[in-house]
């Protein structure tokens, strides 16, 4: 029976013969992880309408699931024979051994009311299998086109099947707060919505004139936290601050440079407009961010500090009272004490600090991982520095990019002659190039990077992330070999995601 499983595994036994399911599916579970049996019953009934019967330890069961203490977290084995077995440590491990059972059986496990299906043929394997590197993100830019919570909970359930553990949300920016914040209301009665989006590419200078808006609250972001608790991914907020502020300083002025009164921001780009380098500004951005971390208790926090630009700080008296304070030469060092003042509050909170990696640029604390967004030369710099990475280099993992350089691809970002194929997001290397191997334990592993300049709706959020994602599933995971061998295994794959309703890009002839 042919065996196409994405990520690979890193140890895959396929013998001959199958065993077969029927309904009612017997499982035996221990008590304390019933839950994550739960949610494959209720992928089970959602695809064919069959019912879980949980059995006692000792009854005859297809499917039994066993606590075990010598796998690392998130390893699992899964056997079947006459019946199935999945050992794991963690429930997170148990999970993708499920997860792996679901892609071993037919496609309708993946479908939504299958109801014909009354048996099921399961390949007899030996699997043994683990992530090679802990962090296996998706980043989702919820500002420059706001997407609800179904949305989101589907993405959820899409890194789920490709056993990707991180989703990093991107709260705010120019164009758009996304998170109420009860003690600084009009950063959303007012940053949430703006009045008009440019049509086709930002540089056509066009504009649509449609108003855009839309945000979280504390209820929504539970939902999300509890969707994502039962997928095994951990939700990571960002809170990108002093630059990308504009709709920030929309709504509160005071936190601006100028007296000038200002919109959320209607194009793309960067804005020159970010906040001032006053107590007041700071304890802003430390009030804001402590409230949003308190909202995601287990999670590390995103501090942003991408992209900010110093012209209205160079031309300001009160900044350069600061730096006079701060004995600053450069005008860039006072973003440092943002990322410094957020750190310290974070970290005081039991929280892990994430930023973008200009913030090596002026002066960042220990302990700080460090997001390598605009080449792996800035994660090896980070590594040398003693500081663990993420790696999200623009170059292979921003899925804004064009999937090809065919005429008729959709407007993207990035204009020709940069695309992304998924065959290029194949050959990305974790490790970046030229990091001796005594700092390769910094690099954490990888996350691709949704920005939505160019993506306004689900079908086309699932057409630049399919099949980037699945290719980036099997590098992250650690099992990636060469595009060629990958491209079967893609293929058969791209059925489950047409059950599941995925609109990715179809794949173009092989070469
Ligand atoms: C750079 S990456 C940005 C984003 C844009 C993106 C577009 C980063 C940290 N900042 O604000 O959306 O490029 O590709």
């Amino acid at each position: 029976m042919d065996v196409n499983l994405v990520p690979q595994p890193h140890n895959l036994e396929v013998r001959s013969g199958t065993v077969t399911w029927r309904s009612p599916l017997r499982v035996s579970v221990d008590d304390d992880w019933r839950w994550v049996a739960d949610v494959f019953a209720d992928d089970l009934a959602r695809a064919l309408g069959w019912p879980v019967a949980f059995v006692a330890a000792n009854d005859p069961a297809d499917l039994l699931l066993r606590h075990v203490s010598n796998c690392d977290d998130e390893a699992y084995r899964l056997t079947i024979d006459e019946r199935a077995t999945i050992e794991a440590s963690t429930p997170a491990g148990l999970s993708y051994g499920l997860s792996v059972l679901r892609q071993l059986g037919p496609t309708s496990l993946f479908a939504s009311g299958a109801f014909s299906v009354e048996s099921i043929e399961m390949p007899r394997v030996i699997i043994e299998d683990g992530p090679r590197y802990a962090w296996r993100g998706v980043h989702l830019d919820l500002s420059r086109h706001f997407f609800d919570v179904a949305t989101v909970c589907r993405l959820i359930d899409q890194m789920a099947v490709h056993r990707l553990n991180h989703l990093h949300l991107h709260l705010n920016d120019d164009q758009g707060w996304r998170i109420e914040i009860p003690s600084w209301p009009l950063l959303t009665r007012v940053g949430a919505h703006r009045g008009s989006s440019p049509i086709g590419h930002e540089d056509d200078g066009l504009d649509d004139n449609i108003a855009h808006g839309g945000f979280f609250n504390a209820g929504d972001i539970a939902t999300i936290r509890k969707h994502a608790h039962r997928r095994f991914v951990r939700v990571v907020p960002e809170i990108d601050l002093p630059g990308h502020a504009q709709a920030v300083v929309a709504a509160y002025p005071s936190l601006g440079n100028t007296s000038e009164p200002l919109e959320v921001w209607t194009r793309w780009g960067v804005s020159e407009h970010v906040l001032n380098v006053g107590e007041e500004a700071l304890r802003f951005a430390g009030d804001v961010v402590r409230y949003v971390a308190s909202l995601f208790p287990e999670s590390p926090v995103h501090i942003g500090g991408d992209e900010c630009p110093t012209t209205e700080w160079s031309e300001s008296e009160a900044a350069r009272a600061v730096m006079a304070e701060h004995g600053f030469d450069d005008v860039a060092q006072l973003q440092g004490l943002f990322t410094t003042r957020l750190t310290e509050l974070l970290l005081a909170d039991g929280h892990e600090v994430i930023a973008w990696d200009e913030v090596m640029d002026s002066g960042v604390a220990d302990g700080v991982v460090i997001a390598a967004w605009r080449s792996s030369s800035k994660a090896v710099q980070a590594a040398q520095s003693g500081l663990d990475v993420i790696m999200a280099p623009m170059q292979f993992l921003y899925f804004d990019w064009l999937n090809s350089d065919v005429a008729d691809e959709p407007v993207a970002l990035a204009p020709l002659p940069y695309f992304t194929p998924w065959e290029k997001v194949y050959r990305f290397s974790v490790i970046p190039p030229g990091l001796e191997s005594s700092l390769h334990h910094h690099v954490r592993g990888a996350q691709v990077q949704l920005w939505t300049e160019y993506i306004a709706t689900r079908d086309h959020l699932d057409y630049m992330a399919f099949p980037r994602i699945v290719a980036f599933s099997e590098v992250v995971w650690g099992t990636a070999t060469s595009a060629e061998q990958f491209r079967p295994r893609l293929v058969a794959h791209l059925d489950r995601l047409e059950v599941m309703g995925v609109r990715y890009r179809p794949l173009d002839e092989a070469l």
